[in-house]
């Protein structure tokens, strides 16, 4: 077998987010999330509007209709994939795949079920001790995620989420609670699950609630507002930085950003220039968490649209003092561009591109593949930086069939993967530091996107459907074979030569 381009130790495994997995949603003591609100998506029917808000998104009122009538409408992730009673059987599966990390999310309102509670929930951190000594007992290290699309519900309808800087320091003593617990548990941390999606979806990522008012999405434009946002949680992310290197040496902690890289569509140089113009709104959550300042463009762009950050005396301080130790992204797709103006970002993340590549394939759910784009961004990203750079996802959702035997073929998996772990490799060729791999879901998992239990994403079959119906017992995909010689392999052997595998 030829040299593997992965170093020794490299960390190979899967992601997971609390709100998607753990269900339980009113047990051990939790609190509401905004995540426990969102519904299942619906393709609008012939004739029928179509609806501009994400699913997993709320206004005020359809937050106060879900409150008060709960039973007229399926929020799945309040199901999840019931992580919360059979992680044991599910991590199990990860350690016989021979897993080496674990990315996992805590549930805030699990450990402050209101988010800014006097004493946190004891129920609630020993359940993540609880997952932490098992990862650890099968040889899995936990990398964990401090928020991942889930603010306490308290805090969103009672301050707006991180628009206020009252859930800042809320988040503070969140983070500073976990960091002391789960010293010497936890070796590696991550702040905001894709920080920068906060542009395109601030109640997901950050708790604000606003009232219908009658637009399709209310929360579309309201540029100064997300840019507050944007600020409050880079306060908070280094804030939380800083108090875990005090607190634990021996961590590291680094950021999150949804990659999405930008493309010409053409090689006319105004197109370019788009691409120029649209990469500033991804790059600068990274420069700043990664360098401590604002970059120069974004505070150029402020300045021409009237936009005006309000800080705190030492934010900046904080912000230089609070970079973090290593960067991580979620990579799934690469888009175009063509010019169209500097005026109006199109930030990515939003999905939504008119624009097709016709070089690439999509996905069953129109995300575009591109395994080649996955190289050149870990390059450009290491060239910016020079940080260590962590997978934190990465991965093919798709609807799966089960044979009689109850075993799914998902060839679609295993092509996708490998072709993406096989550029993981040329770039770590290239000279880019990456020290883990975590595919997205390696349980089926409910989707962050539309709730839907099948957009499957997993190694392991879940035996549920969008409703709630099903056994949720656990089997293996041909991928999970798959993916576990490619563990033991260290990301050398990525044939698709399964051939009888029990599921
Ligand atoms: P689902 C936008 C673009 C790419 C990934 O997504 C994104 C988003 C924001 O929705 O989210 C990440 O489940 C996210 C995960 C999520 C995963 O991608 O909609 O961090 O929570 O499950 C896949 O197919």
């Amino acid at each position: 077998m030829s040299e593997s381009p992965f170093p020794e130790g490299f960390l190979w495994g899967g992601a997971t987010a609390a709100n998607q997995i753990e269900g339980a949603y009113n047990e051990g003591g939790r609190g509401f999330a905004t995540s426990d609100f969102s519904v299942l998506f619906k393709k609008p029917k012939e004739g029928e509007p179509e609806n501009h808000l994400p699913h997993n998104c709320a206004t005020a009122q359809q937050l106060g209709e879900r409150r008060a009538h709960p039973e007229r409408f399926n929020m799945p992730k309040r199901r999840g994939i019931d992580f919360y009673h059979r992680y044991k059987e599910q991590l199990g599966m990860l350690g016989e795949m021979g897993f080496k990390v674990f990315r996992m999310s805590i549930s805030w309102s699990r450990i402050f079920p209101n988010g800014d509670d006097p004493v946190p929930n004891e129920e609630g951190l020993a359940f993540y001790d609880a997952v932490f000594d098992e990862c650890h007992r099968l040889g899995m290290e936990p990398l964990v995620t401090l928020c991942h699309f889930d603010t306490p519900l308290h805090l969103a309808e009672e301050y707006g989420g991180f628009a206020s800087r009252h859930t800042v320091d809320a988040f503070e003593r969140y983070a500073e609670t976990c960091f002391r617990r789960y010293k010497g548990k936890v070796k590696y941390w991550l702040t905001f699950n894709e920080i920068n999606n906060v542009l395109t979806n601030p109640y997901t990522c950050s708790g604000l609630i606003l009232p219908d008012d009658g637009s399709g999405n209310p929360y579309a434009g309201k540029w100064q507002l997300k840019y507050q946002i944007s600020h409050n949680q880079f306060v908070a992310s280094a804030k939380a930085v800083i108090k875990c290197h005090e607190i634990d040496p021996g961590a590291k902690i680094g950021n999150m950003t949804c990659r999405l890289e930008n493309y010409a569509e053409t090689s006319r140089p105004e197109d370019q220039l788009q691409v120029l113009f649209e990469d500033h709104f991804n790059w600068f959550y990274s420069d700043i968490q990664a360098k401590g300042e604002y970059p120069y463009y974004i505070r150029s762009w402020f300045k021409k649209n009237g936009i005006e950050i309000e800080m705190e005396p030492g934010d900046e301080e904080i912000l230089k003092k609070g970079t973090v130790d290593f960067l991580s992204i979620s990579y799934y797709m690469t888009y175009i561009m063509r010019y169209k103006g500097l005026e109006n970002p199109m930030p990515s993340g939003s999905l939504v591109t008119h624009l097709k590549n016709r070089y690439l394939e999509m996905s069953a759910w129109g995300w575009p593949i591109d395994p080649i784009g996955f190289r050149i961004t870990l390059n450009h990203i290491y060239d910016r930086y020079h940080l260590p750079i962590f997978i934190a996802e990465n991965g093919l959702g798709q609807r799966d069939e089960r044979d009689s035997k109850g075993r799914v073929a998902d060839d679609y998996r295993i092509d996708y993967l490998a072709r993406h772990i096989e550029q993981l490799g040329k770039a770590i060729e290239d000279g880019v530091d990456v020290f883990g791999y975590a595919s997205w879901g390696p349980l089926d998992e409910v989707s962050s996107g539309t709730s839907e239990m099948v957009k499957r994403y997993g190694f392991v079959y879940v035996d549920a459907d969008d409703y709630g119906n099903g056994t949720y017992d656990c089997s293996r995909k041909k991928s999970f074979y798959w993916y576990k010689k490619v563990i033991a392999s260290n990301g050398v052997d990525l044939a698709n030569d399964i051939v009888d595998y029990p599921a």
